[in-house]
């Protein structure tokens, strides 16, 4: 838990959001400003600031955010027609919030390269 950090308070149930999938590891919830017709985040229970800042001893974590986003996907109904998976690092990523969080985007077709 990091003081001040919006998606540790959306674990600690201090800020409100949707949640689609809740384990021991790892919560996902919607993505407030959804750029795509199904767009979910899944973050890590733990605070990591960012892919940057994760350890060795993260690895088991960050591959449990990556099976909840399939786990997600297939709720939202876009496992099977399939959909994309995001981690922004950094300013030139875009990263905006900084707990490490994965977006799961799915329901329309996804270009290449991203913007
Ligand atoms: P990024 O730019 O990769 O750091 O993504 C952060 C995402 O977080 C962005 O798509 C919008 C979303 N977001 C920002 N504030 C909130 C919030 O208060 N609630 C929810 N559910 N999502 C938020």
């Amino acid at each position: 838990m990091s003081t001040g950090c919006l998606f540790c308070n959306i674990v600690a149930r201090t800020t409100p959001a949707s949640i689609v999938l809740e384990d021991e590891h790892v919560l996902a919830f919607r993505d407030l400003r959804p750029v795509a017709p199904s767009h979910a985040l899944v973050v890590p229970k733990k605070h990591i600031t960012g892919i940057n800042d994760a350890t060795p001893e993260d690895a088991a974590l960050l591959g449990q955010v990556l099976l909840g986003a399939r786990t997600v996907a297939e709720q939202l109904g876009v496992g099977a027609s399939g959909y994309r998976l995001v981690l922004n690092q950094g300013p030139d990523g875009g990263q905006s919030v900084f707990h490490v969080h994965c977006h799961v985007m799915g329901g329309r077709p996804m270009t290449w390269p991203p913007g």
